[in-house]
C-alpha cells in the first residue's frame, strides 16, 4: 500500500466486471432454444457426441489441475505482492525473486517467551548459537527487526528455551569480518546443535518486556495511571471511539474497524498525554490521513490495522519512554515497526 494512495472501500466481486462485461448489451430478441438445439444436432452426427463430452469433461479436469498448481504453494513460499510461488530456499537468500524483493524481508525474528533470535536459513527458521556471539551483531539483528536501538543480549541455555526452537540451529561465521556483518542471515551457517550449548535473547527496546507469554491479550490488567504513555484516544467528532498508539511523533496505529466505516481524516482529533476522559481535555492534535490496511476484511476483521497521520507532531514531555517505532516507505510495501 504506497503511502500516497487513498484506501479505497472494497467492491463486490463480480464476474461481469472481473470479464468486463459491464457494458456488454444482450439483444432482447431471444432464439428459440428447440430450434437451436435441431440445429446443432443436424450439423453433428450422434456418434460423435460421447467424444465431444469426455473431451470437454478433460479440458475442464485439465484447466483445474493445471490452476491447482499454479495457487498451490504448498512447501512453497507465495510473494505476497503476486501470486508467484518461490522455493523456500530462495526465501532469504539475498536474491530478490518477488515484486519488491519483499522475499529478503524479515529473515530474522525474536520469538518465544524470551525473545530467542533466529534467522531463516536454508529453508527453515534456525535458532542462533551464542557461539562466537558479539554484542556488535545484537545492534545489526535490531536494525534488522527495525529498532534503531539495541539495549541488551542475553544466553540462554538450549534447554531451558520452547522445544520448537530447539531443532534447527545456525552460528555465527566467525571467520568474517565484523564489517562484513550486515545481515545475520548472510553470515551465519547451519549447525546441528550449538557447541556452546546456549543461545541468543536480544532486547532491542527499553520498554514492552512481557511478564507473561500470550499470543492474544484477553481480559488484560489494571495498569497504573501513566503507565503506557505511549496510549492515546482517537475521537470521532469530538467522541471517543478508540484508542491507538503513537508509533513516532506523527504516526498513531491503531485498528482497521476503527475507521473504515468513518473515513473521514478531518472528524478526527486525538488526544495523547490524558489518562482520563474526565480530565480537563488536553490540546487535541487534527488528523492530515487515514490508512488502513489494503487486504482488510471487515466481515472478519482480518488484517484490522490502520494508521493515522498527524497534521503536525507531537512534543513528547520528558523521557517518554516510547519504545521507538518506525514508518518507512519500501516500494509499494508500507512498513510499520512498532510495539503495542
Ligand atoms: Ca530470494
Amino acid at each position: 500500500m504506497g503511502e500516497n494512495d487513498p484506501p479505497s472501500a472494497e467492491a463486490p466481486f463480480s464476474f461481469r466486471s472481473l470479464f468486463g462485461l459491464d457494458d456488454l448489451k444482450i439483444s432482447p430478441v431471444v432464439p428459440d432454444a428447440d430450434e437451436v438445439a435441431a440445429q446443432i444436432l443436424s450439423l453433428l452426427p450422434l456418434k460423435f457426441f460421447p467424444i465431444i463430452v469426455i473431451g470437454i469433461i478433460a479440458l475442464i479436469l485439465a484447466l483445474a489441475i493445471g490452476l491447482g498448481i499454479h495457487f498451490d504453494c504448498s512447501g512453497k513460499y507465495r510473494c505476497r505482492s503476486s501470486f508467484k510461488c518461490i522455493e523456500l530456499t530462495a526465501r532469504c537468500d539475498g536474491v530478490s525473486d518477488c515484486r519488491d524483493g519483499e522475499d529478503e524481508y524479515r529473515c530474522v525474528r525474536v520469538s518465544g517467551q524470551s525473545a530467542v533470535l533466529q534467522a531463516f536459513v536454508a529453508a527453515s527458521w534456525r535458532t542462533m548459537c551464542s557461539d562466537d556471539w558479539k554484542g556488535l551483531y545484537s545492534k545489526v539483528a535490531c536494525a534488522q527487526l527495525g529498532f534503531p536501538s539495541y539495549v541488551s543480549s542475553e544466553n540462554l541455555r538450549v534447554s531451558s528455551i520452547e522445544e520448537q526452537f530447539q531443532e534447527d540451529f545456525v552460528s555465527i561465521n566467525h571467520l568474517l569480518p565484523d564489517d562484513k556483518v550486515t545481515a545475520l542471515q548472510h553470515a551465519v551457517y547451519v549447525r546441528e546443535g550449538c557447541a556452546s550449548g546456549h543461545v541468543v535473547t536480544v532486547k532491542c527496546t527499553a520498554c514492552g518486556r512481557r511478564t507473561g507469554y500470550s499470543p492474544r491479550i484477553v481480559g488484560g490488567n489494571t495498569s497504573t495511571l501513566a503507565q503506557w504513555p505511549w496510549q492515546v484516544s482517537l475521537q470521532f467528532q469530538g467522541y471517543h471511539l478508540c484508542g491507538g498508539s503513537i508509533i513516532t511523533p506523527l504516526w498513531i496505529v491503531t485498528a482497521a474497524h476503527c475507521v473504515y466505516d468513518l473515513y473521514l481524516p478531518k472528524s478526527w482529533t486525538v488526544q495523547a498525554g490524558l489518562v482520563s476522559l474526565l480530565d480537563s481535555p488536553a490540546p487535541s492534535h487534527l488528523v492530515e490521513k487515514i490508512i488502513y490496511h489494503s487486504k482488510y476484511k471487515p466481515k472478519r476483521l482480518g488484517n484490522d490495522i490502520a494508521l493515522m497521520k498527524l497534521a503536525g507532531p507531537l512534543v513528547f514531555s520528558g523521557a517518554s519512554g516510547l519504545p521507538g517505532g518506525s514508518v518507512a516507505l519500501h516500494g509499494n510495501w508500507l512498513l510499520v515497526e512498532a510495539f503495542l
